[in-house]
């Protein structure tokens, strides 16, 4: 298996080199899932985790006090302090004009912030057209596979969003599933929800697997949310220990490799 070092260096995109390279140099495969409903809380825990995690997941639209200027902004120059990258999990799904207009305008602008975002494939081919035509920049994941309990998601679905994903290989960078997806050389980089340490479920659908398991599956990056912010858990702790889980088993896969 090729290190993140090495995809770098032949990724094809100016974002996924960017996100190889610190995930190599940070020693980080972790994304944390920033999902809390203030912006005080959101820069807090950007900041505190951010040495520790090569991008940050937001739901940006569930900050009740957003304010373009007090809560993008700043979120940004963290971003910048702390070399991450900002997914907006915006999930997509809809027809290539109105996610277009979704993508682009509005209070939350999130093509001017985000280095990546996702799209649902629901809607077919359309939805990535439309959001190529907001912003190029940025890269796309498509959702390939959900990790709730009772997913629409089927194998053949996930085929079928590998095959919109091929057809559109200069903006589509990777996918939102559970298991790797299409062959080693088209490098697709695979960011996985659903992880957790100590829980098995949130009594609402969510699935946890542990972190050596979604790696054993093939992912590249964790996901995880309340793992690490979850009431009572102190972030930077969970934060070090998921880190250290991720890149363990990373240098697992490409032969004790560190880089
Ligand atoms: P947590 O680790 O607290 O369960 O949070 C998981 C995060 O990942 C949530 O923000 C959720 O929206 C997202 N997510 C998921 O859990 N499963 C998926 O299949 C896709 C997701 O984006």
């Amino acid at each position: 298996m090729r290190t993140f070092k090495e995809r770098a260096e032949t990724a094809k995109s100016a974002v996924m080199a960017q996100l190889f390279n610190l995930m190599s140099e940070k020693k980080t495969n972790l994304c944390v899932s920033a999902d809390v409903t203030t912006t005080k809380e959101l820069l807090e825990l950007a900041d505190k985790v951010g040495p520790y995690i090569c991008v940050l997941k937001t739901h940006i639209d569930i900050v009740d006090d957003f304010e373009y200027t007090r809560t993008v902004e700043p979120l940004v120059a963290l971003a910048e302090k702390h070399r991450f990258l900002l997914f907006e999990d915006r999930k997509f799904a809809d027809i290539g004009s109105t996610v277009k207009a979704q993508f682009t305008a509005g209070i939350y602008r999130i093509a001017q912030w985000a280095n990546i975002t996702n799209a649902h494939t629901v809607p077919g081919p359309g939805v990535v057209s439309g959001l190529r035509s907001g912003n190029q920049k940025s890269g796309l994941l498509l959702l390939a596979e959900m990790s709730t309990a009772g997913a629409l998601t089927t194998p053949d679905y996930a085929q079928k969003t590998l095959e919109i994903a091929r057809q559109n290989a200069d903006f589509v960078v990777g996918f939102i599933a559970q298991h790797a997806m299409g062959t080693p050389d088209e490098d697709w980089v695979i960011m996985t929800p659903g992880v957790g340490l100590d829980d098995k479920g949130d009594g609402l659908g969510q699935q946890y697997r542990t972190v050596s398991e979604v790696m054993a599956s093939g992912s590249d990056i964790i996901i995880v949310g309340r793992g690490i912010s979850g009431k009572g858990r102190d972030p930077v702790v969970e934060a070090q220990r998921y880190r250290e889980a991720g890149w363990n088993a990373y240098k697992d896969r490409v032969d004790g490799k560190d880089y």
